[in-house]
């Protein structure tokens, strides 16, 4: 491609709010204590099964989540409903998802050093939207001034990446100079937290960045973009019924299927391997090898994973330095983590280096792009 396409802004707006796995864990314990007295005579004739209590050792051993943070913390601990108190907002209003896409958006922008006039057009990626129309990118061109145009998309753990691999074919396709892709990922309202085995995975945050050709850029910092390479794989094993079908079909709307559930064991086995096979293959269509990687930027969903996934492409365990880890503070964030890894760690990086940028999740899916410092 003769056209160079850079990532020449990033930003990330994080919740003020934070859960410990302590909070966590003591506010599940709590209600799972009230269930299993209140059911005790059902759990006893064997008709429901009890809820055993959870552990803060064993989620920091299991995944490395420390803590996460929260878009609104009310209610989520609350054991009489376990679940945020976010109020529903009017027509008028600015939209939660948008508000907090706006914040990543303009960080972005600024990191950029770009005006919205100089923007052609918004990608919203993540793994949730909350509405179906009009898209939450429309609402966020709005707000910004921006003209074009805008779209949401949704790939779960991977809407990022795969944003971002759009927003590279538009600009080398000449369709848009610059494009904002924006990942608001608000989805504590999706989280069981009556459930033990998901109820410390994830957490809320936004990321944004921006994408153009190396011709507009107004930025010192810029990573061109070698390729991007995505795959999907259809698996039932990361999976939410939840949708506008509901309502025809007269099942319980928020029954436990309805929300974010999984087989994490098989997901673990069956994704790692394929991460790593994916990436050495992109690594490979650029003549480069894992050793020639100076940063990974690896998805942020659980450190035994990453650890794994480092050792299959490099021989041996990534360091801290190679591979940044957030996801001790921030959880797994849906298609946002790596996308804060790369806002956290990414100045120290010189020309030439390579780095690696990658998720992976739900579908399943994985996407990843080659960048290097310009
Ligand atoms: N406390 C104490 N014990 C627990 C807990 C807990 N909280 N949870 C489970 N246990 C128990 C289990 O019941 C089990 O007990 P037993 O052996 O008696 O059956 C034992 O601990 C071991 O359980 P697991 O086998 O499940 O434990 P693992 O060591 O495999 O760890 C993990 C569980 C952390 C879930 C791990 O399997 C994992 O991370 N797998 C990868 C999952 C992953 O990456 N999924 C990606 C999902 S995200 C995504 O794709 C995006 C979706 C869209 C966003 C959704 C937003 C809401």
């Amino acid at each position: 491609m003769s056209k160079k396409i850079v990532i020449s802004g990033v930003g990330l707006w994080t919740p003020e709010h934070v859960i410990t796995n302590d909070e966590l864990v003591a506010s599940y314990n709590s209600y799972a204590d009230k269930y299993n007295e209140e059911f005790a005579e059902q759990i006893a004739a064997g008709k429901k099964d009890a809820k055993p209590h959870s552990s803060a050792a064993f989620i920091e051993k299991a995944s490395g989540i420390k803590q996460r943070f929260i878009y609104q913390k009310e209610g989520a601990l609350d054991i009489s409903r376990m679940r945020p108190v976010i109020p529903e907002r009017g027509d008028e209003e600015l939209s939660q998802q948008a508000e907090i896409a706006l914040a990543a958006a303009t960080k972005a922008l600024s990191d950029a050093n770009k005006q919205p006039e100089d923007i052609d057009a918004v990608i919203v990626a993540c793994a949730y939207t909350q509405r179906a129309y009009p898209a939450i990118a429309i609402e966020v061109q709005e707000r910004l001034g921006i003209k074009g145009f805008g779209f949401d998309m949704l790939v779960a753990c991977s809407a990022a990446t795969f944003g971002m691999h759009r927003a590279y074919e538009m600009v080398a396709a000449g369709t848009a100079r610059a494009v904002l892709v924006i990942n608001p990922e608000l989805v504590s309202p999706q989280v069981n937290y009556t459930d033990r085995d998901s109820h410390f995975i994830f957490g809320d945050v936004a990321t944004a960045t921006v994408i153009e050709s190396q011709e507009t850029v107004a930025s010192d910092e810029v990573f061109e973009i070698l390729s991007t390479k995505a795959v999907t794989q259809f698996s039932n094993n990361i999976r939410s019924n939840f949708g506008y079908m509901s309502r025809a079909h007269d099942a319980d709307p928020y029954s436990a299927d309805k929300l974010f559930h999984q087989a994490g064991r098989k997901v673990f086995k069956e994704v790692c391997p394929m991460a790593a096979n994916h990436l050495e293959e992109h690594l490979a269509s650029h003549g480069l090898t894992p050793t020639d990687v100076r940063r990974w930027w690896l998805h942020q969903a659980n450190i035994n994973m990453n650890l794994l996934i480092g050792k299959k492409l490099l021989g041996r365990e990534a360091t801290a330095d190679e591979a940044p880890v957030v996801l001790d503070q921030y959880a797994n964030t849906a298609s946002a983590g790596s996308v804060i890894a790369l806002a956290l760690h990414h100045k120290d990086l010189v020309a030439g280096d390579v780095g690696v940028l990658c998720s992976f999740g739900a579908g399943y899916s994985i996407g990843s792009l080659v960048i290097r410092r310009c």
